[in-house]
């Protein structure tokens, strides 16, 4: 919390995108015979699982466990999570009709949120639990292609095509997005994280036009709360700066640019979070160790740095790495 502030750390705190979840055996052996979606609803579940990386790897803070289209589930879209997939939705929008599909989120389409997150500030103790959302573009790709994409053509076609169908569907998920915030900050989370983890699909000029405007909607409808706000992206290197003035305290960098950079092209007054490629779990500990001194040491260049990776861990990676590269990260920061 005070590297997000911009306050002086005894050493750089750490933690991981996607720690909560497949690179663990705890995980795979909980989750077993429970639904992606259906687990994300049980609060027991939901507070165990966040729990387990913390307990592994002494990570500086838990990631709430849930995925980006709960809150869209939660208002009757009717879609799926599809093990080995993602994301499915069944009927994509593509019409000012089919916006029908969303409403406005209450605190009561959520229950299991505010149960699990209040479980879990009460077990975390000190560790701050940090909340999250999809940002309007990302979650707007998942609703037009109706699933994982990689070109995320229908979604630009939008965009580009129907812009005032374009803007209304971005400003409804901008509701439901600061919405489904509101709920985890009220019950206790201690920072957020919006995930925009496809706006690097997209132009500078594209995302300050049809993009940015939602977001900062979002960042904006929470700021009153005083938690940091963390805002991520995939492939972001030339938007940063844009994600920044979005309204963010915090901006999440991948591995394509260095933090040094990343803070140059940010400006002042924000801290950076990142940016170890999630592959160099995958190399000998001493390449791992150098790596690792890059990041911190580019990081350094910044007022406030949360280590993290550039993205979510990768499922095949040796749980045993993370811990180390956690004491690694701490040692290394305090001398
Ligand atoms: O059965 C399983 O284990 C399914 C895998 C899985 C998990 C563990 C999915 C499906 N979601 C999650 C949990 C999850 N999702 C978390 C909490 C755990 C943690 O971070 O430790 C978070 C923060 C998310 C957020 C999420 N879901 C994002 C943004 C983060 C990112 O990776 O960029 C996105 C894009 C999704 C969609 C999604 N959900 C699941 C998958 C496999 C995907 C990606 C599909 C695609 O490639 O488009």
């Amino acid at each position: 919390m005070r590297a997000c502030r911009r306050e002086p750390v005894p050493h750089t705190p750490v933690w991981f995108m996607r720690q909560a979840g497949r690179s663990l055996p705890e995980y795979r052996k909980v989750r077993e015979g429970t639904a992606m979606l259906e687990s994300c609803m049980l609060p027991d579940l939901v507070t165990e699982i966040t729990l387990q990386p913390v307990r592994r790897h002494n990570v500086d803070a838990a990631i709430f466990f849930s995925d980006i289209v709960v809150p869209l589930k939660a208002i009757g879209v009717d879609l799926d999570i599809k093990p080995g997939v993602g994301p499915v939705v069944a009927h994509p929008i593509r019409s000012r009709e089919d916006l029908a599909q969303l409403r406005d989120l209450t605190p009561e389409d959520v229950p299991y949120i505010t149960e699990a997150v209040g479980q879990l500030t009460r077990e975390l103790g000190g560790t701050p639990l940090i909340g999250f959302a999809g940002a309007p573009f990302t979650l707007a790709s998942y609703l037009v292609e109706g699933g994982p994409s990689k070109n995320h053509e229908f979604t630009k076609a939008m965009m580009y095509g129907a812009p005032d169908l374009w803007a209304e569907l971005l400003d409804r998920l901008a509701e439901i997005t600061s919405q489904f915030l509101t709920v985890q900050i009220e019950a206790g989370v201690a920072a957020v994280q919006l995930f925009d983890s496809w706006a690097g699909a997209l132009s500078a000029a594209d995302y300050r036009a049809s993009v940015m405007p939602a977001s900062a909607k979002v960042l904006s409808a929470v700021e009153g709360y005083g938690v940091p706000r963390i805002h991520f992206g995939v492939g972001t290197g030339e938007l940063l700066g844009l994600m920044g003035e979005a309204g963010a305290d915090v901006v999440g960098v991948d591995w394509r640019i260095p933090l040094d950079e990343a803070v140059r092209r940010i400006g002042p007054g924000k801290a950076v979070q990142g940016n170890l490629d999630p592959a160099v779990l995958f190399t000998p500990e001493a390449a791992m160790r150098a790596k690792a001194d890059e990041v911190l040491a580019a990081g350094r260049a910044a007022e406030g740095h949360v280590f993290n990776l550039g993205h979510g861990v990768l499922p095949n990676t040796d749980p045993e790495r993370l811990t180390a590269l956690v004491e690694y990260v701490h040692e290394a920061s305090a001398r």
